[in-house]
């Protein structure tokens, strides 16, 4: 039987309706409307016939809403999909006009608006962020002659050396067709076929299983514009450039089984700290560094500096720094700014140009296309987050989503007429002009000589890090070869690191159990004879104090209270962050306060935290050492190298995780000891403490 609706008020000018649902009143005039502008009087119930008949056909704003709902989603990048964007600005820390006449480098203390956007490569949207990956490093720079896109990457070379085999590179890393996975990984069959059988991603392999792929933040790596640009003065006169990033706040990864558990624990982890970073006024910088150099130098290096599998170690050039960039706002809408971001190569401006690298050719092809197939229209570029910041005045007219109003009689020049309706033309002076060079050859399809040294690179790679981050590139290379089910193809890859380094493939052999086969034959034998880089290596340039990074403290009731005090004061006066981890989230009781906490145990593993701390009672470690979440927090930060600082009265559940309150890296907290706990974190990990298999 029908019921007459009630109304009943609640709170305020909310009221309830029939159905019990809430109607919330519209607060200050803020009157809800459809897209159209009608104002609404119910949002919570369609138009129905009668209370319990059919939705009626003339209920616009149903179709209103659901009508834009069902098309929020745009397709996502195709790489690169997974990414977190913020804004920023680059300062001109060295006027190098004598270089470029680009506008921003003109003068010292120029700021140009910039918006970086960090991805993983491989995953879908929704993968997390953690995973082994190469991580997308790309700057648009909002310059005063237009924008400059840097789109690069945290590692300084690239798989392929040619466009033709992007998209089989592409294909061979993502999910498997046939299967549908797996998510954001390169461990399976196809990707190792893939690049087995094209011994020029070597190099790169041996980046992409070192721990550069697993950050422990975007704000701790590197950002390289991997290929070769130019530079070009006022005076025509053009330099090779190679574009580097280097963080201010050091170096610093996570190891491969804290990934892992980070991945679960927190898939946001890398978005959440940049987020958490800038909002803390806590802004990340880089410094934007080059390296330039003339044909010359070009001619006589050991390598092709047109091949983006190859880099020039900061030993043989050094890297100069130019510039400063700060981020020092997140986006307001991910989708509008972040999702909407179009960079596109070929955005370069007067004073920069490409080189003939043929990877970094077939990239200017592409990304105006992927533009295209995601924003669904050649006008992406009055989107806030794409439009230039400088005057932009051309004749393109029209096209899907046209925003703006497009004025005048003459959409074409050149045209007679005057004043306001001319328009504008081209200037031959002030213009960009492509650099004045001369080509010679004849059309083929080949790949040069001079790009076929596969493996020398790699082996100075190897060689330039230290015995540590070898073994992680073991156990990497291991690991992923493990996921493999298709024996040959471990072979073949075990026979191109026997062009490597005799002890890796030994080691990464003994590891898989298999026998080590014979090196797969190289076009050119693997020198040994280049320099030892240390430049390569993470340690150089490795994070050095506790700054930027995060400590997390497990408390219980009856804890030390001016103890926990001075712990966090001190650890936020060197720039970290404290977070404090409870029984449960209902915070604890200090003496005769509550403290709040901002983790429960069992939702904060300690691989969330940079180091950690135990500030408990007696009384408080002995329940929690009955817990398995709080004995996982102390013993996979025991076996993660973390420093751990703990109270005499943690002893029990010290014991309970069995790790050994003598072991290196731990510290008794007493008000005594708190700066000494401080300064032994200033060292990323305990690295002498022996590590657990
Ligand atoms: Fe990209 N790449 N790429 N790429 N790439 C894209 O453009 C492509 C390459 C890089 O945060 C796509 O907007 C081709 C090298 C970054 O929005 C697409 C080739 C490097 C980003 C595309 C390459 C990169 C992309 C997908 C070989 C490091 C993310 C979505 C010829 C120097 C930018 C999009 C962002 C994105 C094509 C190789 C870096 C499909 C054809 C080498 C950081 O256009």
């Amino acid at each position: 039987m029908a019921t007459a609706p009630r109304n009943r008020r609640s709170r305020g000018s909310d009221r309830r309706g029939g159905g019990d649902e809430l109607h919330q009143g519209a607060v200050a005039g803020e009157v809800m409307t459809t897209a159209q502008g009608a104002p609404l009087s119910d949002g919570q119930n369609s138009l129905r016939l009668g209370t319990r008949g059919p939705t009626l056909l003339e209920d616009f704003a149903l179709r209103d809403k659901i009508f834009h709902f069902d098309h929020e989603r745009i397709p996502e990048r195709v790489v690169h999909a997974r990414g977190y964007g913020a804004h920023g600005y680059l300062e001109t820390l060295e006027a190098i006009p004598g270089l470029t006449k680009a506008a921003l480098f003109q003068r010292k203390g120029i700021r140009t608006e910039a918006f970086v956007r960090f991805s993983t490569v491989a995953g879908n949207l929704g993968s997390p962020d953690l995973a082994r990956d190469v991580r997308g490093f790309a700057v648009k720079l909002y310059t005063s002659e237009g924008n400059w896109d840097i789109v690069g990457n945290n590692m300084p070379v690239f798989f392929i050396q040619d466009a033709m085999k992007f998209p089989d590179l592409v294909h061979s890393v993502k999910e498997e067709p046939d299967r549908g996975w797996p998510q954001a990984a390169s461990a399976h069959d196809t990707f190792w076929d893939f690049v087995s059988l094209m011994p020029e991603s070597t190099h790169m392999l041996m980046w992409a299983m070192s721990d550069r792929a697993i950050p422990r933040s975007l704000r701790f790596m590197e950002g390289f514009g991997v290929h070769t640009f130019r530079f070009v003065n006022a005076d025509g006169e053009s330099h090779f450039v190679k574009f580097h990033w280097k963080p201010r706040q050091g170096l610093q990864s996570v190891l491969w089984p804290e990934a892992v558990a980070i991945n679960g624990a927190d898939p946001d982890f890398h978005r959440r700290d940049l987020y958490a970073a800038i909002t803390s006024g806590d802004f990340p910088q880089w410094d934007l560094g080059v390296q330039v150099f003339d044909d010359t130098f070009a001619d006589a290096f050991d390598f092709d500096v047109l091949d983006p599998t190859k880099l020039i170690p900061e030993e043989i050039l050094p890297v100069r720094l130019i510039a400063r960039l700060t981020l020092d706002r997140v986006v307001d809408s991910v989708f509008a700014e972040t999702e909407q971001v179009a960079f596109c190569t070929q955005n370069i401006v007067p004073g920069v140009d490409f080189s003939n690298d043929p990877l970094l050719q077939g990239r200017n092809f592409s990304y105006l296309d992927t533009q295209l197939s995601r924003l669904g229209s050649t006008n992406f570029t009055h989107l806030p987050v794409n439009a230039p910041r400088c005057p932009v005045a051309h004749f393109q007219r029209d096209g899907h989503m046209q925003p703006t109003l497009q004025r005048g009689r003459a959409a074409y020049e050149p045209n007679s007429f005057t004043g306001g309706e001319r328009g504008p033309r081209a200037d031959a002076d002030a213009g960009f002009r492509t650099l004045d060079r001369t080509e010679h050859g004849s059309t083929r399809r080949l790949r040069a000589e001079s790009f076929a040294d596969h493996y020398s690179q790699a082996r100075q790679f190897f060689r330039s890090q230290s015995p540590l981050e070898q073994d992680h590139i073991v156990a990497a290379f291991a690991f992923e070869l493990a996921k493999v089910q298709t024996p040959a193809i471990r072979t073949r890859m075990l026979a191109n690191l026997a062009n490597v380094d005799d002890g890796l493939v030994t080691q990464v052999a003994d590891a898989l159990g298999m026998p080590q086969p014979p090196a797969s034959p190289a076009a050119v034998s693997p020198r040994e004879n280049l320099v030892d880089a240390p430049s390569l290596s993470m340690m150089r340039d490795r994070a050095t104090s506790f700054d930027g990074r995060k400590l997390g403290v497990l408390v219980t009731d009856g804890a030390d209270a001016a103890l926990l005090d001075s712990l966090t004061a001190a650890f936020r006066k060197a720039g970290a962050t404290v977070e404090l981890i409870g029984p449960s989230i209902g915070g604890v009781k200090l003496g005769r306060t509550r403290r709040e906490v901002q983790h429960a145990i069992d939702g904060a593993p300690s691989v969330l935290f940079d180091a950690v701390a135990l500030v408990t009672s007696a009384q408080g470690a002995a329940a929690l050492a009955q817990r398995t979440c709080a004995k996982d927090f102390v013993a996979d930060a025991f076996a993660h190298l973390k420093f751990l600082g703990h109270v005499e009265q943690a002893s029990a559940l010290l014991s309970a995780a069995g790790v050994d309150a003598s072991a290196d890296g731990l510290t008794l907290l007493d008000s005594e000891r708190v700066g000494a706990f401080v300064v032994s974190c200033h060292e990323l990990r305990c690295w002498s403490r022996p590590v657990t298999p």
